[in-house]
């Protein structure tokens, strides 16, 4: 049977840090669907808007060959929900998430990989902003 993996983040800025996460999301399984932060999730999480609108982030997302599925996640409190709802065997995060999301061991396999070191995009924006 086919082994569907499921990941989420905002992924504004896109750097290597997202390529690593999501390669290694995709190894996991067959499919990889992306659930991506709505512009006002990112804000409530953030206290900013994302520097890219979501419809870009949605497309840059969309165009990486080991994506297969992209939505938009517009409530952090629906985790439950789009696992169910995208059949996920595997949810896998960054360790910056490390433990946050054991309570869905219960439907599926729950996953952290190391996050890539030295690179964010608030790191990106703060080195941009002294150019
Ligand atoms: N990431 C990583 N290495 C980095 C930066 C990010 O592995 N240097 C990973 C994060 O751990 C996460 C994914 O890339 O798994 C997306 O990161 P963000 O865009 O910062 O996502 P975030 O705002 O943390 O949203 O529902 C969960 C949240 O929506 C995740």
């Amino acid at each position: 049977m086919s082994k569907r993996i499921i990941t989420f983040g905002t992924f504004d800025v896109f750097h290597i840090g997202h390529v690593n996460i999501l390669e290694r999301c995709a190894s996991l399984g067959d499919t990889l669907i992306v659930g991506v932060s709505s512009d006002q999730l990112n804000f409530s999480k953030k206290n900013r808007n994302p520097i890219y609108d979501q419809e870009s982030r949605v497309k840059i997302i969309q165009s990486l060959k080991f994506v297969d599925e992209v939505f938009v996640e517009h409530s952090l409190e629906k985790k439950r929900e789009y696992i169910e709802f995208f059949k996920a065997d595997v949810l896998a995060m960054g360790d910056d998430w490390k433990g946050k999301f054991d309570e869905f061991n219960d439907i599926c396999e729950v996953v952290y990989f190391p996050r890539t070191p030295s690179i964010s995009t608030t790191e990106i924006i703060e080195i941009t902003k002294q150019i």
